[in-house]
């Protein structure tokens, strides 16, 4: 008895203690975290669509017809699932492939949950097979899905990004908007936010913005390269801080618009595209934006963004941190006006920003993006910024190369 007293000293019953409470306390955490932690899960379904007949305008995700057909299945799955008890789980669906069957369309669609990890992965693909197959049936909608063709698999999480991430125009998280701003002085970019915009760098410093259209391809204004088009002293930065970037590429070769010159100073064929000298690694942060189809047209005065590490206003100095700013399509023919540009906007541009002036892209944003999202909420390029008279000035606007325009001289150079 005495001997068994001396042995536990207080010291020894602190530890014990202390051991004892760090213990459950380490095993408490576990279990919330299991419990409370939420993991993304991606799924492939893939299923027949028997009242649409196959079109060849299904094979290019860029199509109208291929964004009305993905829009109307990402609505029904939408409603599927928003009905059901998986509801706060469901995140969002994107259609990555339309293919032809005797029977009609074959849809092959990603699905994003958010599950507690807790949950096995068997527990969670029947709740969504369940729900799929179940509410399939029940959702009301034009288009007639074969129930015996619906198929489920699991995706792993690097499977499920690279599907998404090799999608051009796609934002991994939702951005919510935070009212008006301008690239002066305006509202600076989150990672991710803008993951198709990349900056080229002359001896290292940043001279031009460009946009990422494949992973060895940028398209950017052909003015980037005045007087220097040697590729060795040229680099592409991605990701929205210059320094330190997400990655860093060497170019290959520039490819300026052959009827370009920097002698005329009218503007005109104001593109290029770049090749990297190896592949950039797609990211939910960086990959590409989608080019339109040269027959697209993009209504006036639709909301674009411009985006850039350029001057907050005229002759000032680039930012470390990558800006944004919502501006409107403006109609050439108000931009061709005397008091605006006087003519000197051609088929080949378009304006874009407000006549009341403020919000504008500025020196140091030239070459890179103006974009759009469409009904989708898929992203495109709709213009590269080229020029303009200063920055935000009142009815001097930005002018930008007209993407649709050159799509086809895009395609000849790069193949894409
Ligand atoms: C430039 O010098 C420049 N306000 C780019 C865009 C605009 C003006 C100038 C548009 O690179």
């Amino acid at each position: 008895m005495d001997r068994a007293v001396r042995r536990l000293e207080p010291w020894k019953i602190a530890v014990i203690v202390v051991s004892v409470i760090v213990g459950l306390a380490l095993i408490i955490g576990l279990i919330t975290f299991l419990l409370c932690h939420d993991q993304d899960r991606y799924y492939n379904a893939s299923f027949l669509i028997t009242n649409v007949n196959y079109s060849p305008q299904y094979e290019r995700q860029t199509t109208d017809e291929f964004r009305n057909l993905s829009e109307d299945i990402e609505t029904m799955i939408s409603e599927v699932f928003r009905g059901s008890f998986l509801s706060k789980r469901y995140l969002r669906s994107h259609v990555v492939s339309l293919s032809p069957d005797p029977g009609g369309v074959v849809a092959s669609v990603v699905l994003v949950f958010k599950f507690p990890s807790a949950d096995s992965e068997a527990t969670t693909w029947g709740h969504v097979n369940r729900v799929l197959l179940r509410r399939l049936k029940a959702t009301s909608t034009y288009l007639d899905v074969d129930q015996s063709t619906v198929r489920l698999t699991e995706l792993n999480k690097e499977k499920g990004d690279n599907l998404l991430n090799n999608c051009c125009g796609i934002r991994r998280q939702a951005f919510s908007f935070t009212g008006v701003e301008r690239i002066t002085g305006g509202q600076r970019a989150r990672e991710g936010e803008w993951p198709w915009q990349a900056s080229i760098q002359l001896d290292g410093t940043h001279r031009c913005g460009a946009s990422i259209i494949s992973n060895t391809w940028l398209v950017t204004a052909a003015h980037c390269f005045r007087g220097v088009r040697d590729p060795r002293r040229w680099t592409a930065s991605f990701g929205i801080l210059l320094r330190p970037p997400k990655q860093k590429k060497f170019v290959r070769r520039i490819i300026v618009h052959e009827r370009y010159s920097d002698l005329l100073l009218d503007h005109e064929h104001d593109v290029a595209v770049v090749e990297l000298a190896s592949a950039i690694e797609f990211t939910s942060d960086v990959h590409s934006v989608c080019l339109p189809e040269a027959t697209h047209i993009f209504p006036d005065n639709i909301s674009c963004f411009v985006t850039g590490w350029g001057a907050l206003e005229n002759d000032g100095y680039s930012v470390n941190q990558l800006r944004q700013a919502e501006v409107r399509i403006i109609s050439t023919e108000i931009c061709n006006r005397r008091q605006v540009y006087g003519g000197a906007i051609t088929p080949g541009m378009l304006c874009a920003g407000y006549l009341e002036g403020q919000v504008d892209a500025c020196q140091g944003d030239s070459g890179g993006p103006l974009v759009h999202a469409n009904s989708r909420g898929i992203w495109y390029l709709v213009g590269i910024v080229s020029w303009g008279d200063e920055c935000g000035k009142r009815n001097k606007p930005g002018v930008y190369t007209r993407v649709t325009y050159y799509r086809n001289w895009i395609h000849s150079k790069t193949g894409i």
